[in-house]
């Protein structure tokens, strides 16, 4: 008697094109693939030519496109009221920074907007943004508090983001940036600090609506030390950390960051060796910020041999934000890795997949296509992978799945 052996089930497979899946932040390609999957992971990944049998409920013909993982924007501050288009009009004008502080500009004006704008609208606003994140292949996005700065309008930002989540076929990491600005009830840092350390995250904790705590650490927001402060309460509230840091000048946050094994640190571009070899040693993620460090015309690039040669994990992100990078194209930031810092494609697609799921903490599920990971991948009407970073915008997403869904 012939013994027939039961056919494998898939919901879905993709079949007649070809795979990066980013495994250890390297295209490792798989030409003439076949992704099989199953409840939302991957179940079956590899050459058409060694598939078993099967059975599916769906076939996709790729049509010989690339499938990668579905990019992660790991760093955005994409929930916020108003916006600062005028700002910037005024500054083309000759208009100075400074004078727009004085008018209540910057930050302030975000913080404003933010405060004034209900739930509702912001969830209208910043799903938008979120919309052109996602059409061009974003499935995970992390976003931060930081507009509000205050416990009722941190919280309100935080649910925002909830509720992005909820509505969305994306998954949302929300990070309390509550140490990123001074509000203007407090006059002094400090006490915005033990405010900060003693109610704001206490509470945001005990309601989980946290998946960590970010800060901004320089001269025109917090020092080292008032940093650590809030890092201690955090750490001790079973959050893990993550740190704007040597942004605009070298003031050793980064080192801070590492010695409480932040999940990365970012922006970077005044960071020396010590600070590069600190985070190896901790394994911190470094996330870089091309749309910000374009936008400020900033010229100190961040050290991108001595991140290579101490084997620093490199992540890209949009930094999406009002003021200093109102980006809504991780891809573009992909191609502004490679021409303003060197990287090259494979390095920016590892930092837009792999490694920004290691900024997040989420590395054993997201970020490549491996057997029983989450089956989040973009299809691209590419021939290539480097194409993804030679193109200046353009439309090159053909399917996006997400938790091995259509979307
Ligand atoms: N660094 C930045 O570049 C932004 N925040 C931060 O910590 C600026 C945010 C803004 O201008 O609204
Ligand atoms: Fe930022």
């Amino acid at each position: 008697m012939e013994l027939i052996e039961s056919p494998v089930q898939f919901d879905s497979i993709w079949l007649g094109g070809h795979v990066a899946t980013m495994e250890a932040g390297q295209y490792h390609a798989i030409h003439d693939a076949a992704i099989g999957v199953k409840n939302g992971r991957i179940a079956w990944l590899g050459e058409a030519s060694q598939l078993p049998e099967y059975q599916a409920e769906q076939s996709h013909d790729l049509q010989g496109a690339w499938v990668t993982p579905g990019l992660i924007d790991c760093h955005t501050h994409l929930v916020f009221g108003g916006n600062r288009a005028g700002e910037f009009e005024q500054r083309l004008n000759g208009v100075s920074y400074q004078q727009i502080a004085q008018q209540g500009g910057g930050i302030a004006a975000s913080v404003r907007a933010t405060r004034e704008a209900s739930e509702a609208e912001l969830v209208a606003s910043s799903r938008r943004r979120l919309l052109s994140l996602m059409q061009d292949g974003v499935t995970t996005v992390e976003i931060k508090s930081g507009y509000g700065l205050s416990l009722e309008s941190e919280l309100k930002m935080l649910r925002v983001a909830t509720e992005l989540e909820n509505t969305l076929p994306i998954t949302v990491k929300r990070t309390c940036l509550a140490a990123h600005a001074m509000p203007p009830e407090f006059a002094d840092k400090d006490a915005y600090i033990d405010h900060l350390c003693d109610v704001v995250l206490p509470k945001v904790a005990a309601l989980g609506m946290a998946d960590a705590v970010d800060a901004f650490c320089e001269g025109i927001a917090f020092s080292v030390e008032q940093v650590e402060r809030y890092f201690k309460v955090a750490q001790s509230l079973g959050l893990p950390v993550k740190l704007h840091a040597e942004q605009l000048s070298s003031l050793g946050g980064t080192r801070l960051a590492a010695s409480y094994k932040a999940l990365s640190a970012d922006h970077l571009e005044f960071m020396e060796e010590a600070d590069v070899a600190a985070m190896a040693k901790s394994g911190t993620v470094a996330v870089l910020l091309p749309g910000a460090f374009y936008t400020l015309k900033e010229t100190q690039l961040p050290p991108m041999d001595l991140l290579r040669e101490y084997g620093v994990k490199i992540a890209i992100a949009t930094d999406a934000n009002p003021g200093t990078s109102p980006a809504l194209s991780l891809r573009l930031m992909m191609n502004m890795a490679c021409t303003l810092f060197s990287m090259t494609p494979e390095e920016a697609l590892a930092g837009a997949t792999i490694h920004a799921a290691t900024a997040l903490g989420m590395d054993e599920t997201h970020g490549s296509l491996a057997l029983g990971k989450v089956a989040d991948f973009i299809c691209w009407d590419v021939e290539s992978p480097g194409e993804l970073c030679y193109w200046l915008g353009g439309n090159l997403v053909k399917q996006r799945v997400q938790q091995g869904v259509v979307t």
